[in-house]
């Protein structure tokens, strides 16, 4: 009995080590638990799909709102299968339109078509999130274009009812999202005119957050600057290497674009814990437009999106246009999904699982430093106080092979670590692979690909005894994409891939190139000839390689010369499609500088996010002599409007020194434009 006593004591006593004090700020509950969630999806569905604009003026008809096919299960479902734990849905943009039957307006779901009037978005998506599983949350724009008291007092009310009704009849809501964007002109009640407000007072956020706080005790709230989670500060889905979750918060505020440098990266000595959320459409636009139907993110974009916001201790938030069905269009269901693909891949088997870890120091008993081999996050490694400078050395029984590097804080104790590094040991001694500063919630280091049998990560300096709750390694596979292959007007062929450790194999004959069939692609080569590329990228180590590149070139441009004063026209012959040029006359001449057979010509339209004159009915005539010209075709470019594409038209072979493209009509009347022509000459 008295050893079983004494037992006891000792168990007792030696649980009972210390946890190292918290280093202020520290998240709440609440922000936890979002920090569990880390990705989730955003869906940008409400009066803009049906106007195809990105900022309505808040003047647009609640007939036009009029999806044919709404399935909101659909999103859940997407979202849910490509690894998301949420959906937050724009309620209401800038233009004012509800997604639900707000009692306080009539620019709503109510005056729509939809459902006779009858539907409520909000109740189909919150009961969609909940039947798969998922958080649900509310974009809330407080910039209201449409509301006639917009800039006074009423329109403050307005707001709180409105939140009221959206916090109170839906269920658990993880999230709420204040827009920053605030105040300029719009219809506001027929006014139609511009109103600013003080973007730091006139909402009253006190007695704002006090009512979400009230109605959803759960859920964090996200504006520019917080006050639970804050924007990271740009719309490309990237935080900074260096992220703090601490924020001088009130000294930052919501719609001030001048402090987005202090959002993106916080602030080491911030004094509120305000972490950061990356925000990135899956298109160039945040609505759906069909123009960008051909524009969706494509794999290696959205993986190094992943990476730098989930992998740089921030939360991602990637979102949806839904289209005018209401549904997520089929191009952007499959990248998503080859996203979670590659993610599910590069993390399936964590290598630390097979090693032996030695910390340099360890706090006692409960801290130890196989604490961080568990993928949760409540317990870590931790050092005794005063002891900031530590490592873990992970060693094999024999050589591996990894590429992947992920780190996490404990950080419910606040974030601590100010800089770390990676060695490796090799035959000449330990070698430093990284350097870094900040760790946080999660960071994860995309290296080269090392083989060694001893890692050591090394805490060099932190605010006090660090915190580590998981360490992770990892072989992620190769990206194996089909290369970009690119020609310039000299006629010089350069191909691109974006990892290293794989190697480009092209053929010039229409065969799918191998590594014993094809060249390897090392450096740019010159091709000024008319000619098909075919290329793959295989797997240095594993030879696995991707689809093939197909690419069609015609003849160079190098000899071209565009008929035109303006220095800028050579934007249209200089094979780079970023360029372009606004032809102030409807007609351009190109001379080929040699007589030469054509039997087709090209048209590149604009690919710019924003772009005007677009040509939409055209002729092309060929001229011998660059006076008498010969019409060698007429016609529409039918739906280049909704798909900005190349546009190829052929027709008979025919002898041409010059050529002529005239934009009998543009599709917005405005002055033709072109990002490049060219003609082609194959059959
Ligand atoms: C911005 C808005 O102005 C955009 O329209 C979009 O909603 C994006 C998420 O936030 O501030």
């Amino acid at each position: 009995m008295i050893r079983m006593l004494l037992v006891l004591i000792f168990f007792i006593a030696s649980c009972s080590t210390k946890a190292p004090e918290p280093v202020f700020p520290i998240p709440s509950e609440r922000q936890l638990a979002w920090h569990k969630m880390e990705y989730y999806g955003f869906v940008h569905f409400n009066m803009n799909t049906f106007s195809d604009m990105e900022w309505g003026m808040g003047d647009e008809d609640p007939s036009s709102f009029n999806p044919t096919d709404l399935d909101t299960r659909q999103w859940a479902k997407v979202a849910r299968e490509a690894g998301m734990k949420g959906l937050i849905i724009t309620a209401k943009h800038h233009d004012g339109f509800c997604l639900w039957p707000s009692e306080y307006t009539e620019h709503s779901v109510k005056k729509s078509p939809w459902k006779n009037g009858q539907g409520d978005l909000i109740k189909e998506l919150a009961e969609s999130c909940k039947a798969e599983g998922i958080g649900f949350g509310i974009y809330y724009s407080p910039w209201d274009r449409n509301h006639a008291g917009y800039g006074t007092e009423t329109y403050i009310s307005y707001m709180k009812n409105q939140l009221t009704e959206l916090l109170s009849n839906y269920g658990e809501v993880f999230e709420v999202w204040f827009d920053g964007a605030n105040g300029g002109t719009g219809y506001y009640g027929g006014a139609n005119e511009d109103r600013k407000v003080h973007k730091r007072s006139y909402y009253e956020w006190e007695n704002v957050y006090k009512l979400v706080r009230e109605l959803q005790p759960n859920a964090v709230i996200f504006g520019d600057a917080g006050p639970d989670v804050r924007w990271v500060g740009n719309e490309h889905g990237y935080a900074y290497e260096s992220t703090w979750s601490n924020l001088m918060r009130d000294s930052v505020y919501a719609g001030m674009p001048e402090y987005a440098e202090l959002y993106s990266s916080g602030q080491e000595n911030g004094s509120h814990w305000v972490p950061a959320e990356a925000d990135v459409s899956i298109r160039p636009g945040w609505y759906y437009h069909a123009y960008e139907d051909h524009k969706v993110k494509s794999l290696p974009q959205l993986l190094d999106i992943y990476y730098k916001s989930i992998g740089q201790n921030s939360a991602l938030l990637i979102n949806f246009p839904v289209d005018r069905r209401g549904l997520i269009h089929e191009k952007d269901v499959e990248q998503i999904m080859k996203l979670s693909t590659k993610i599910t891949e590069d993390f399936e088997n964590d290598l630390i699982q097979n090693a032996k870890l030695v910390a340099s120091n360890e706090r006692g008993k409960g801290y130890e430093v196989e604490n961080v081999l568990e993928n949760e996050w409540e317990s870590y490694w931790a050092t005794e106080d005063g002891v900031v400078q530590s490592s873990i050395e992970i060693t094999y029984p024999q050589k591996i092979r990894f590429n992947r590097f992920l780190i996490q804080e404990f950080i419910a104790l606040g974030q601590r670590v100010k800089s770390f590094s990676l060695e490796i040991r090799t035959d000449e001694g330990w070698q430093e692979i990284y350097q870094g500063t900040t760790i946080g919630a999660k960071r994860i280091l995309r290296l080269g690909d090392h083989f060694t049998d001893k890692i050591r990560l090394n805490i060099l300096d932190a605010k006090a005894s660090p915190a580590i709750s998981k360490v992770g390694i990892f072989d992620a596979p190769k990206l194996l994409v089909q290369p970009v292959i690119h020609r310039d007007r000299e006629g010089k062929v350069y191909m691109e891939i974006p990892e290293s450790g794989v190697d480009i194999y092209y053929t010039l004959d229409g065969t799918i190139p191998s590594k014993s069939s094809g060249e390897q692609y090392i450096a740019p080569f010159t091709m000024k000839e008319a000619g098909k590329i075919t290329a793959i990228s295989i797997d240095q180590n594993s030879y696995d390689s991707s689809e093939a590149m197909v690419q069609n070139f015609d003849i160079a441009k190098s000899n071209w010369r565009v008929i035109h004063d303006d220095p800028n026209s050579i934007n249209i012959i200089d094979d780079d499609p970023n360029t372009n040029w606004t032809n102030p006359k409807n007609e351009v001449i190109i001379d080929l500088g040699e007589l030469i057979h054509i039997n087709g010509f090209e048209y590149l339209p604009p690919q710019g996010r924003y772009f005007s004159g677009l040509i939409f009915k055209y002729q092309f005539s060929g001229s011998v002599d660059g006076k008498s010209w010969k019409d060698l075709s007429i016609g529409e470019f039918s739906n280049i409007n909704n798909n900005p594409i190349k546009q190829e038209i052929r027709f008979g072979k025919t002898q041409a020194r010059y050529i002529k493209l005239t934009s009998l009509e543009t599709w917005d009347g405005k002055p033709s434009q072109y990002a490049e022509i060219g003609v082609l000459t194959r059959d």
